[in-house]
């Protein structure tokens, strides 16, 4: 907290921030457009498109209600540690048929925020592979939905194979505290994996 009596955000010069493209990463209806949507501080950028009867097949419905599904990207913006790094969030989708796309993704991203949900954490496997190929470093947000069972950490790190030094947080996308929390865990991961501190 610095001196100045104003409760207004004071930033600092453009040259002292760290802008980093971050990925935000998981399966059909898994929250990434909400975790987007939630914590962006623009207006997010969407790329839905209403599910035809032929996706239906292909995108199988967890979310029983969902009737869009992210056919390209999503994008937010969040400035965080007092100003210094600006995060630019995007929504990557991990179904399979999009995996042409990923070196295109995860160029320029420092890291990945991984979605799960613990009653399909296999659903979340193939794009934990598709990042640790890309090289990225990532951290796993646990979203939670009311069904879904729950598991102590141990637990969940043996079934989703995450190394202990990988942040694993529950989060629920729809809450700003709470996303912001994930993004934080990732970003202190990021940081400490390139030797400094948020
Ligand atoms: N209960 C609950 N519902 C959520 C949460 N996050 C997302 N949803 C709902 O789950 C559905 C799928 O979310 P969406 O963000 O579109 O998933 P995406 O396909 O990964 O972009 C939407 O209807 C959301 O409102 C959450 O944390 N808790
Ligand atoms: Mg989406």
């Amino acid at each position: 907290m610095g001196s100045s009596p104003s409760s207004a955000p004071v930033y600092l010069p453009d040259s002292n921030q760290e802008r980093v493209k971050v990925l935000v990463a998981g399966p059909f209806g898994i929250g990434k457009t909400t975790m987007i949507r939630t914590l962006s501080e623009i207006p997010s950028l969407h790329t839905e498109e209403v599910m035809t009867d032929a996706a239906a097949h292909v995108d199988e419905l967890a979310v029983p209600d969902k009737k869009t599904t992210t056919v390209a990207i999503d994008f937010g913006r969040l400035t965080i540690a007092q100003g210094r790094i600006v995060l630019y969030l995007f929504g990557t989708p991990g179904q399979r048929r999009f995996k042409p796309l990923w070196s295109d993704y995860a160029r320029g991203a420092l890291g990945a925020l991984v979605i799960v949900d613990t009653r399909r954490l296999a659903d979340s496997f193939e794009v934990i592979d598709l990042i640790e190929e890309s090289g990225l470093d990532y951290a796993v947000a646990v979203n939670q939905f009311p069904e879904s069972p729950e598991y102590d950490e141990e637990t969940l790190r043996l079934k989703l194979d995450v190394e202990d030094h990988t942040p694993l947080v529950i989060c629920d996308a729809r809450d700003w505290d709470s996303s912001l929390n994930a993004l934080r865990a990732l970003s202190a991961h990021l940081v400490s994996r390139a030797g400094g501190s948020l």
